[in-house]
């Protein structure tokens, strides 16, 4: 049973609708004193009414007996609703105003405005929603693409939060069965962890690692993709983030050393964001501001999804930068030759493929140029590679939040720990008090324990009336 904290109990109320003009707004009223208070708004409403029924009428301010809006207001009766309590939800015209007055109206009733995701804090609190539910609901609102928010569905739907309750069943069989040897043992006969118990701790190890795994794509898919243009100055990297967003976003010069702070502008992939970060050319450079933004850029290089390393092809010392780039690179990075245009007879691009070849990232090689827009195109399709792999895969039951992986990582070392004591030949307690730590960490992220500043810090990215 999760703990109630203060204002728990209120009943509170918010606008659920966006802000802004439009057709209707909808007003959410949810606690034990719903029905009460929205009724001495709206004294057409029945004293009893039944839940899942539409009721019209005109909502008045119960003071001065003004009309305020006509409105259509929805019953859920209490056990009946999203947030497991009494709910009314009150869709009136469209705009700030009128929405506004009946705000302050139902807060004039002693309604409290409810906090960012209240609404779905109380369906978890009312065990209507687990917080793994809860964070999909929250991702389903954010969803941008069709398999973000397949993901999201799947697990406010409860899928993740299946293969999460699995992992639990498992370590509380795996508990159980030591506890059991443990009772033999301290009545002098020694039993060592069965083979059932070693199999299905490896399977679960392995259940873990896979989702741990999937977090890779689930990721993308939540957060898309960001991709970081380095290189030296002048090559143009500004130029190719303004050829490949088309529009003119970053300042060009043939000035090296334009570009001092980073931007970052977006495009889409079928739904999913790829944010392109144009960075300051990385050289030694004395001057202060410029120095700021060589890190910057190394910082982005060392924390983006894809690198693509721009190279001026007419520069006649590309070679030493290019190999310098290749040797300094932590992942797989892409290369895009740009000037391109310069090369009248051919023979750069053709010395240049044979250095990518030599070095072995021709694969992962472009050439073009920022001003024709040639092999823009074929960057493009490069960089979106890994997104066009999640497409296949539709996204649901796949890890898409930090926090679980974390959760998972805590998990996945319990387990790893308990099979090498396993292996050892260590005593049951000693196993059973590693796999306790496991099953602390599934109960925190399905929110079995009630661990105060997780829940604030997954509700407040909620938005106002969810
Ligand atoms: N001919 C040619 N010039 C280019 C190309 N891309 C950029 N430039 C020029 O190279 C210079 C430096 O470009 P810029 O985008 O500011 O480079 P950055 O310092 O890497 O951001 C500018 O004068 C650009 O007009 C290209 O593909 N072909
Ligand atoms: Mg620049």
């Amino acid at each position: 049973m999760i703990p109630a904290r203060p204002g728990d109990e209120d009943t509170i109320c918010a606008i659920s609708t966006a802000p802004g003009v439009g057709a209707i707004s909808v007003i959410r009223v949810s606690g034990s004193k719903a029905l009460s208070t929205v009724s001495r708004l709206a004294p057409f409403l029945v004293s009893c009414p039944e839940s899942h029924r539409l009721y019209f009428g005109s909502l008045k301010d119960p003071a001065s007996g003004d009309l305020v809006d006509e409105v259509l207001i929805a019953y859920f009766a209490n056990g009946r609703s999203f947030t497991g309590e009494e709910t009314i939800e009150i869709s009136c015209h469209g705009g700030d105003a009128i929405s506004s007055r009946i705000l302050e109206l139902l807060i004039g009733q002693g309604a409290r405005l409810a906090r960012p995701g209240e609404f779905t804090y109380r369906a978890f609190l009312n065990g209507r929603v687990d917080l793994v539910q809860a964070e999909g609901i929250l991702g389903l609102i954010e969803s941008r693409s069709k398999e973000s928010s397949a993901a999201a569905l799947s697990q406010l739907k409860g899928e993740l939060s299946r293969k999460f309750s699995a992992i639990e069943d498992d370590l509380v069989w795996i508990g159980a069965q030591l506890e059991a040897s443990i009772d033999f043992s301290s009545d002098g006969i020694e039993l060592k962890p069965s083979k059932d118990l070693l199999d299905r701790a490896q399977r679960l190890n392995s259940r873990v690692g896979d989702l741990i795994s999937s977090y890779q794509k689930g990721r993308l898919l939540r957060n898309g993709l960001a991709v970081a243009l380095v290189g030296s100055p002048n090559a143009g990297k500004s130029s190719l983030l303004n050829a490949i967003v088309e529009e003119e976003r970053a300042i060009v010069t043939d000035q090296p050393g334009t570009t001092r702070d980073w931007i970052e502008v977006e495009t889409r992939f079928h739904g999913t964001p790829i944010r392109w970060i144009d960075t300051a050319g990385i050289r030694e450079t004395r001057d202060v501001v410029e120095k700021l933004g060589v890190e910057k850029s190394l910082h982005a290089r060392n924390t983006a999804d894809a690198v693509v390393v721009v190279i001026d092809i007419s520069d006649t010392d590309w070679r030493v930068g290019f190999s310098d780039f290749v040797r300094g690179a932590k992942k797989a990075e892409h290369y895009f030759f740009n000037k391109i245009d310069l090369d009248r007879t051919g023979e750069w691009r053709a010395t240049a493929e044979a250095e990518a070849e030599r070095l072995g990232v021709a694969g992962r090689t472009v050439f073009g140029s920022a001003v024709t827009g040639d092999g823009i195109g074929e960057l493009k399709t490069m960089i979106a590679g890994p997104l066009r792999e999640i497409e296949g895969v539709g996204g649901a039951g796949l890890v898409t939040q930090a926090r679980h992986v974390e959760g998972l990582k805590k998990i996945q070392g319990s387990v790893v720990k308990a099979l090498n004591l396993i292996e050892k030949d260590a005593s049951p307690e000693l196993i059973a008090y590693e796999l306790q730590v496991g099953l602390k960490a599934v109960h925190e992220l399905l929110g079995k324990v009630f661990h105060e500043q997780v829940i604030d810090r997954i509700f407040k990215e909620f938005c106002l009336g969810k």
